[in-house]
């Protein structure tokens, strides 16, 4: 079934016309309700009477996480405070997190697109979904869960952290499918066969993202669980997750173009490539009311089709993520940059800016060890390994963060120094 097949099987030069009258209207919008666009436009020598259609895109400048940062809160948002009816936040790169916020259009239209993706996954109506993706700032738990009900399926808010509950739960209620990041329906597989449960559970389809994965993985969970994993792709500055997915055909991720504009850039010279060719992937939000984004750089690496789809989608296809052009990764579902341990470092005076974030996987749930290293004025027998020092570091990090480290102590001079770009992260995590 194809949800909106209006939109989603559109003629090319059909999406090109939509988009580019989207495109007018947004230019529009921007520059006479948020000032740092208009700024910025000012400064690049271009004006809303510049943009014709979609193809003046290239005459816009490019947004970054960064520009959100230095707007913190609300600086971007084009909307008016009182129209304004959802938060959510993601991780940024210090301090301040990357703050996103929705007009009742805005969440009607991600309703929209999230169902479209589960759409892609084969899910109807007919199915129970359990979402467990986390609820609250994270766009992932309620994005996913407005767009299951929006498709009408019979919806389960699980969130995340209780896995027995989840399981009971799936066994009890028949549930046919799954929203989470893969790495957690590893584990999930992993506690039903540990359980004796593989044979009692219903499911038939899982819907995975938020974090990098692989084909391999994809196989994995398949042939674990018996049942078909999609890939659905997101971001919050964008809308959260559903901005793409993969269909049954699992030939790339089906885009919203109607509503997001994609574009491929190389990272280094900002200039875009060709189809089939990995860049950086860049979009517009089309439609977007509270907090449009122009020309957005989500540092997110792959590549773009144009071509119809063997499933009778025509929507641009991307191809599994291979990566990011910049340091962030993500541990149990939650973006962090190194530079944000370091922000928080920065406050502990006991302890010296080096530190080494050491990532793994283990039972198929992710872990982060951080060494510090301690002032040599602090550094006594007594202090070494002393339980106070290392719960506050802790309790900072949780803070910064927003998930649970360990704190490991080390000497002053014990970690290495590089001489050429620090290195601050040592990732054994291998995808399988
Ligand atoms: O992770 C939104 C989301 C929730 C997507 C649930 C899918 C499912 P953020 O927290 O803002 O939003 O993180 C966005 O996560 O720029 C990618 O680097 C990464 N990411 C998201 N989905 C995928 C995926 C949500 N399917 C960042 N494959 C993005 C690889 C993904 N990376």
């Amino acid at each position: 079934m194809i949800y909106n097949e209006a939109r989603e099987c559109m003629k090319r030069e059909d999406m090109t016309a939509l988009q580019s009258e989207r495109l007018v209207k947004l230019v529009r919008y921007v520059y006479d309700n948020v000032e740092f666009y208009r700024r910025r436009m000012d400064e690049a020598g271009v004006s809303p009477a510049d943009i014709h259609d979609i193809r003046d895109i290239v005459k816009l400048p490019y947004t970054t996480k960064n520009d959100l940062r230095d707007t913190y809160p609300f600086g971007l948002f084009a909307a008016k405070r009182e129209d304004i009816v959802r938060i959510h936040a993601s991780s940024g790169t210090t301090g301040k997190a990357t703050v996103v916020g929705y007009t009742k259009g805005d969440i009607e239209t991600w309703s929209e697109c999230v169902a479209r993706c589960l759409s892609m996954a084969g899910i109807t109506k007919n199915d129970i979904i359990q979402v467990a993706y986390g609820y609250g700032l994270f766009t992932g738990g309620l994005g996913a869960h407005y767009g299951a009900e929006h498709l009408g399926a019979m919806t389960v808010p699980m969130g995340t952290g209780n896995s027995k509950k989840l399981i009971t739960m799936m066994v009890d209620f028949g549930a046919t499918a799954i929203a989470c990041t893969p790495s957690y329906l590893l584990h999930l597989s992993e506690v039903l066969r540990d359980e004796g449960l593989l044979d009692k559970i219903k499911l038939r389809t899982a819907v995975c993202g938020a974090e990098p994965w692989t084909e391999k993985m994809r196989n994995e969970i398949e042939a674990r669980l018996g049942i078909t994993a999609h890939d659905i792709y997101g971001l919050s500055e964008i809308t959260g997750p559903g901005v793409a997915c993969d269909c049954a055909e699992h030939a790339g991720l089906h885009v919203c173009e109607d509503h997001f504009y994609p574009e491929i850039i190389d990272p280094k010279t900002l200039m875009p490539v060709r189809d089939g060719e990995v860049g950086e992937l860049v979009f517009t939000t089309l439609t977007k009311e509270g907090i449009p984004l122009i020309r957005y750089r989500t540092k997110d690496l792959t590549s773009i089709t144009h071509e119809p789809c063997a499933c009778g989608r025509t929507s641009a296809r991307i191809s599994r993520f291979c990566g990011r052009s910049d340091d962030m990764l993500i541990i149990r579902g939650v973006n962090v940059f190194p530079s944000q341990v370091e922000a928080a470092l920065v406050d502990v005076q006991e302890v010296t800016p080096h530190y080494m974030m050491i990532v793994d996987r283990v039972n198929n749930l992710d872990t982060l060890e951080i060494q510090v290293e301690v002032e040599a004025g602090y550094y006594t027998d007594e202090v070494r390994g002393i339980e106070k020092l290392t719960k506050k570091i802790a309790t900072v990090i949780q803070q910064a963060l927003g998930i649970n480290a360990k704190i490991k102590l080390m000497g002053p001079n014990t970690l290495p120094r590089s001489e050429g770009k620090a290195v601050h992260v040592i990732d054994n995590r291998k995808l399988v």
